[in-house]
């Protein structure tokens, strides 16, 4: 495996404090930038890169900062730090441990999109990745990395870090900077994308926080360095956040293309599956990604390779069934996440991410029917593509992947009231 590229470091004792960050290159990339480009250069080395976002629809950054309007407005810079997709738990590890190279990451493509105030909304229930960023971006300030005249430079930036207040939706762009606003977090009609109408009416840039984490690396390495990773159209590494039944949980760096058997079955990796059971299916991007059958278990971990399986790269969140798990309690429980964040605003997303939890419900407690199947698929055709934002999307994509691919398991629980898989296992018990 090659040597890790964001997660480098990130065991070394005290990285977390600038003056350790900075013994480790911390903030060389920022002076290299500063130093020997010009902004419109740093937005050709990240095209280069082949960087693709990495919060969830993996759009390629430097195309997104070359969208910037370019008119009289200012013009800001957000991270997206309201880390909540089920499943993922990197930009948390990458905020508590070494939140420099966030910081750093916000310094250098603040100065590309000749940006002078950036945000760092971090979700409100990691306190500590709060506290950790907010502490760097003091020590930044401190040390001359941000406010004026940044290492002597005539760019100024001037980081705003501003917790959220627990709701999922506001890791949706537009709810985002709604919520920055003081708003409620309701998402906007898009187009009008950020990058054109942003935060405040400015263009505005808004990255995931693993993307922005990255930008160092890049401006060290170089793009073409950056692109010998990963395959031709997903370049690069990144984060994998394996959840599940696996031995092994955690978060791993690979290269893009990976084959998903690798990070499951590698000693190295995930270890095998928990108890040595049957791998069931595989969520192969955060809860809103379809669910993959196990066959697919060799794709390779890239946007492209994922998509034509069925599913999509999302945030990088693994999650991993066995056959001990039933497929009904499993999407009921991810469908009760999407009711309960629903933000209410349109009718297909509010009422039916409801009702489908209603619906789960008596089907895993034993009073469903055999026409709730067909019910469920009904509700997620009325939502998918019918919702004003991804999450009405999201919330019917485990049902239908896992109607499609396990149809017996709820056709059993309308019929005999129990789960399929406890009986089975009894049966064998005996
Ligand atoms: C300018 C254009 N900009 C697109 C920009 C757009 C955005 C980015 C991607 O949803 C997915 C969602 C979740 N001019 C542009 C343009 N852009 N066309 O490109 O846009 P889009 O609309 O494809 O995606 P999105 O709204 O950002 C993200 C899925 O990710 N997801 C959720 C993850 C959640 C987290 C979390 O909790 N932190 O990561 C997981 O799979 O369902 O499909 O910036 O403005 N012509
Ligand atoms: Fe709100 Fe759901 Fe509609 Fe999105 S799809 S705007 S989360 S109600």
């Amino acid at each position: 495996m090659p040597e890790m590229i964001i997660t480098k470091n990130l065991d070394v004792p005290g990285i977390d404090k600038l003056d350790v960050y900075r013994q480790n290159g911390g903030y060389e990339a920022l002076a290299k930038a500063l130093r020997e480009y010009q902004p419109d250069d740093i937005i050709e080395l990240i095209k280069t890169s082949g960087l693709r976002g990495r919060g969830g629809a993996g759009f390629p950054t430097g195309m997104k900062w070359s969208f910037l309007a370019k008119n009289d407005k200012p013009r800001y810079l957000c991270c997206n730090a309201d880390e909540s997709e089920p499943g993922t738990c990197k930009d948390r590890v990458l905020m508590e441990q070494i939140p420099h190279r966030l910081v750093e990451g916000v310094i250098i493509t603040s100065y590309a999109c000749k940006v002078h105030t950036a945000f760092i909304y971090v979700r409100g229930e990691l306190a500590k990745a709060g506290r950790e960023v907010e502490r760097a971006v003091d020590e930044a300030y401190a040390a001359g990395l941000l406010g004026k005249n940044i290492l002597g430079s005539d760019f100024s930036l001037d980081v705003i870090v501003h917790r959220g207040a627990g709701a999922y939706i506001c890791g949706e762009e537009s709810a985002l900077m709604e919520s920055l606003e003081g708003r409620r977090g309701y998402p906007r009609l898009k187009p009008p994308f950020p990058a054109v109408v942003g935060l405040y009416g400015g263009p505005t840039v808004i990255n995931n926080c693993e993307t922005l984490a990255t930008v160092p690396a890049i401006i060290a390495g170089g793009g073409d360095w950056y692109a010998s990773f990963g395959t031709e159209k997903s370049k690069g590494t990144r984060i994998f956040c394996l959840s599940g039944q696996v031995k092994k949980p955690g978060n791993y760096e690979l290269p893009l293309g990976v084959p998903l058997s690798t990070l499951i079955y590698d000693e190295q990796y995930g270890g095998g599956i928990l108890d040595d059971r049957k791998l069931k299916a595989i969520i192969p991007g955060g809860s809103s990604t379809f669910i993959l059958s196990p066959d697919k278990v060799d794709t390779p971990l890239d946007y492209e390779s994922i998509a034509a399986a069925g599913s999509m790269l999302g945030s990088g969140g693994v999650i991993v069934i066995s056959d001990a798990t039933c497929i009904v309690g499993a999407i009921l429980r991810m469908t009760e996440f999407y009711r309960d964040e629903s933000c209410g605003k349109c009718t297909p997303c509010r009422e039916g991410t409801f009702w489908m939890t209603e619906i789960l419900e008596r089907l895993e407690h034993g009073h469903g029917h055999l026409k709730d199947v067909d019910l469920l698929m009904d509700i997620c055709d009325n939502l998918a593509g019918k919702s004003f934002c991804p999450l009405g999307d999201a919330a019917t994509s485990s049902i239908t992947s896992g109607i499609r691919q396990f149809r017996e398991e709820f056709e059993y629980h309308a019929r005999y009231g129990c789960c399929m898989v406890s009986s089975n296992e009894k049966k064998q018990q005996q």
